[in-house]
């Protein structure tokens, strides 16, 4: 039976209003929104009759080169809306979608809180009118349970932390961007490298790895090293270390030896320290931690500054070029300020005077315009060349030395600005080493691969839940839409009704991206295909002691005593002793100098006979000695910005040197404070100094030089002032006195020391000090000169 149209109209729209069933047929041309959204609806699905992809999904050319997902354009907005009702706006809701944008995928600018010239309110909005005083039921009666302001503020209160990270918790962040210098287009089609002057956002966060949050800076530590570019195809985190080797070769140790590093468990002691049984116990167990051992207990484990540490990206990654070729590569940071370190009695004195020594320079550094900046360089190879190095590129513990595969800069970062908030930022901050985008892809190192799990799994649990890229600091600066949904606060709000893909009632977006999108490399040599599931190391990996002789060899004299010091000192906290003389023993592999400078220092003699090495026919290598690996092989630019130098005044200081050497400091971006015996305006020869800092509150060792420019008597029976010259000395900082401020340091050094042949010593007799002022001010960002020291220190 037909119907007249009216009525077929009247059916169409009634069963248009309705959320189950539906007529046969569905009317063209309807007039209200809800019939027009069922005639589009119905036209959409038609369009796709079938899935139009889904033969290309089937073998090897398909993996080759995946197609684009199939769409088909809906006739209006209308039958992609979740509700008809999206047009009734208000303040709250705000309009309908923006077409194809996610709004939560902002700059920061979003989520970033002014309070300048506002009232307070609840986390409703609701202003407060009383911040001070609880509701109470008469003004010396009970608080009523009614009070939901107070309740609010504590129950938020109580759950302000959140677990801090199971290695490196104590971390501080810096905003800034990375500029491409050299664009590698033919060996990468990664975002940041297409364009010279490109430049990518980027979120940096520097760490210490075994410390809890609030632990101190100066530990004897690795240093995280981990960049979150936020670029134009998406987050790329490269997640690095300050050192370009591991302690181990496989994830599954990585839980142990965080165990034997991290404060024991019965007594949860030492904090932040290496210096204890159980890590020796494990690392003299693991032989293939020595290479690393030789970095942990070099200067480098006690950087000066976030600046002046070299970053590593430490595996073995690959580029992939918009051919799909691959390019085997390792990523390095170098930075411009140069490697500069601490000695280790500096260190130790600064995490008392103070913990957070690392973190306030860096705060410093950037908001005084001295911004932190490091070149970008990589290690570009083939997979013939690295089949033929005497080591695995998989093995994590092994360096490409530089000899063999040259450095090639491609870009420079810069840290340019402080974050507004620590928690928002640096504490959520979720770095993931998965976190990769097209023309960069993994390798199969072992280490790798477990550690492509666990980011993503530790962030689940830290930021509660799987919505943490939701998170401003996390998300990235171009648009994220998929089909995944709800989780523990989810802050977008997905339009319409489609959250699966293929599909025709979306038109089918968002479509895959085929060629355009991420692909992994289908080339990896290193994979025997068809090999049988194994639970075992390459070969090469056997070899543990080569590249631990190649770093030692590498260093200076100074360097290789200060190594040779470290591995005493912590040893000597060790109290099983054949826990020592295991270590030793391993050492021995290294050098029979070493061992006998550790074996001496502990008492040990005879030293134990060396461990036997797992490969007996280690590979002849390639390198024997580099002249990258000292610090000294990077002294930097020569610029003297960032850095702090104490400038003593009392009585009978110079005003005018010290107001001139305070100047000559400043020009060049660095800082001279005057420090008295209190803080306050000194009276000084030719006016008046105002003293910011105290040799009481300031100790001689968080600066970089000392200078008195001029002494007084009252100076003279300071013992604070002696600790200054005497700590500066043994640190081999320079010293920079005039007047009688030369002889008081000549006083308080020993008396057969020549100090006329020190360098970094410029004592002058007469008020001439303007003559070596400059000597000093270019002495103080330069590599320290170790020739004063001896073991025992004299001073
Ligand atoms: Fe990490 N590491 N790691 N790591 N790592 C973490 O992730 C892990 C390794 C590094 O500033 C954790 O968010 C495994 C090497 C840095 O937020 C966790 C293995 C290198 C940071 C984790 C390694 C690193 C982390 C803890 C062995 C240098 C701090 C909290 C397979 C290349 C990032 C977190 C930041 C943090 C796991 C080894 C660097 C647990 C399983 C090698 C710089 O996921």
């Amino acid at each position: 039976m037909t119907r007249p149209p009216s009525a077929q109209a009247t059916s169409a729209e009634a069963a248009a209003r309705n959320t189950d069933s539906g007529p046969a047929t569905v009317l063209e041309g309807a007039k209200t929104p809800a019939a027009a959204k069922a005639a589009q609806t119905q036209q959409l699905a038609a369009g796709m009759p079938t899935n139009p992809t889904k033969p290309a999904e089937y073998g090897e050319a398909s993996g080759l080169a995946p197609s684009t997902g199939a769409t088909v354009e809906a006739g209006s907005r209308l039958p992609l809306a979740s509700a008809l009702s999206e047009e009734n706006t208000n303040d709250k809701t705000g309009t309908v979608a923006p077409e194809g944008r996610n709004n939560t995928i902002d700059t920061l600018d979003r989520v970033r809180v002014d309070s300048t010239g506002q009232v307070l309110t609840t986390n409703q909005g609701v202003p407060i009118s009383d911040n001070q005083n609880t509701l109470s039921a008469g003004v010396r009666g009970p608080a009523l349970l009614e009070d939901f302001i107070l309740r609010e503020k504590l129950t938020h209160f109580d759950h302000e932390r959140i677990p801090e990270r199971v290695v490196h918790a104590r971390g501080s962040g810096a905003h800034g961007y990375f500029e491409c210098t050299e664009a590698i287009t033919d060996i990468t089609r990664a975002a940041p490298f297409q364009q010279v002057g490109k430049k990518t956002p980027v979120f940096v966060r520097f760490s210490t790895v075994v410390g809890e949050r609030g632990s101190k800076d100066t530990a004897r530590d690795v240093r995280g090293f981990a960049v979150k570019f936020y670029t134009d195809e998406g987050n790329w985190d490269l997640v690095g270390n300050n050192m370009p080797v591991f302690f181990i070769q496989d994830a599954m140790k990585f839980p142990d030896l965080v165990h034997a590093a991290k404060p024991e468990q019965h007594h949860q002691m030492p904090q932040a320290a290496s210096a204890h049984d159980t890590f020796w116990d494990f690392v003299s167990l693991m032989p293939e931690s020595t290479h690393m051992l030789m970095w942990h207990m070099s200067d480098r484990a006690i950087p000066r500054s976030y600046a002046t540490m070299q970053g590593f990206g430490v595996h073995t990654f690959r580029f992939v070029n918009a051919e799909g070729k691959a390019t085997l590569v390792k990523f390095h940071w170098l930075p411009l300020a140069g490697t500069h370190s601490l000695v280790w009695d500096e260190a130790v004195k600064i995490s008392g005077a103070d913990p957070d020594f690392n973190r306030r320079d860096l705060w410093e550094r950037i908001d005084s315009g001295a911004y932190p900046q490091w070149d970008l360089a990589v290690q570009l190879f083939t997979e013939e060349q690295a089949e033929a190095f005497s080591f695995d590129v998989l093995d994590s513990t092994k360096i490409i030395p530089e000899e063999l595969v040259p450095l090639r800069v491609i870009g420079r970062m810069t840290l340019d600005r402080n974050p507004d908030n620590f928690f928002a930022e640096t504490e959520q901050v979720a770095f993931c080493i998965a976190n990769i985008i097209p023309g960069i892809d993994f390798t199969n190192d072992p280490l790798l691969a477990g550690r492509i799990h666990s980011y993503f799994d530790t962030q689940l649990l830290r930021l509660g839940g799987p919505n943490f890229h939701e998170i401003p600091i996390n998300a990235p600066v171009v648009q994220v839409h998929n089909n995944q949904r709800d989780g523990f606060h989810r802050q977008a709000i997905p339009r319409g009704r489609v959250a699966y893909e293929p599909n025709s009632l979306a038109g089918g977006c968002p479509f895959q991206a085929g060629m355009q999108g991420f692909m992994t490399g289908p080339a990896r040599a290193e994979n025997r295909e068809g090999a049988a599931k194994i639970r075992a190391k390459p070969e090469k990996f056997a070899e543990h002691y080569a590249q631990a002789r190649l770093f030692l060899e590498s260093q200076t004299l100074a360097e290789q005593a200060h190594i040779a010091a470290a591995f005493r000192f912590e040893l000597s906290k060790v109290t099983v002793p054949a826990v020592r003389e295991r270590m030793v023993a391993s050492l021995r592999n290294v050098s029979e100098e070493l061992a006998a400078q550790v074996g001496e220092g502990l008492g040990m003699d005879p030293l134990p006979a060396p461990l036997a090495p797992a490969m007996a026919n280690p590979p002849e290598p390639e390198v024997a000695r580099s002249e990258f690996l000292s610090l000294m092989a990077r002294p930097g630019d020569g610029s003297i910005a960032g850095r702090k130098v104490a400038i003593v005044v009392g009585p009978d200081t110079d005003a005018a040197l010290a107001r001139e050497l305070q100047q000559a400091l400043l020009e060049r971006g660095a800082v001279g404070r005057f420090v008295g015996a209190r803080i306050g305006p000194v009276a000084a020869q030719g006016g008046e100094l105002d003293a910011d800092a105290s040799t009481e509150n300031s100790p001689a060792f968080l600066f970089d030089a000392l200078a008195i420019p001029g002494a007084s008597e009252q100076m003279a029976r300071d013992g604070h002032v002696d600790e200054f010259v005497r700590d500066t000395y043994r640190h081999c900082k320079p010293i920079f006195a005039t007047g009688a401020a030369a002889d008081l340091v000549r006083r308080v050094l020993p008396p057969d020391l020549d100090t006329a042949v020190d360098p970094a010593l410029l004592l002058q007799d007469d008020n001439a000090g303007q003559k070596a002022l400059q000597r000093f001010v270019a002495l103080v960002g330069a590599p320290r000169d170790f020739s004063r020291e001896t073991d025992p220190p004299r001073v």
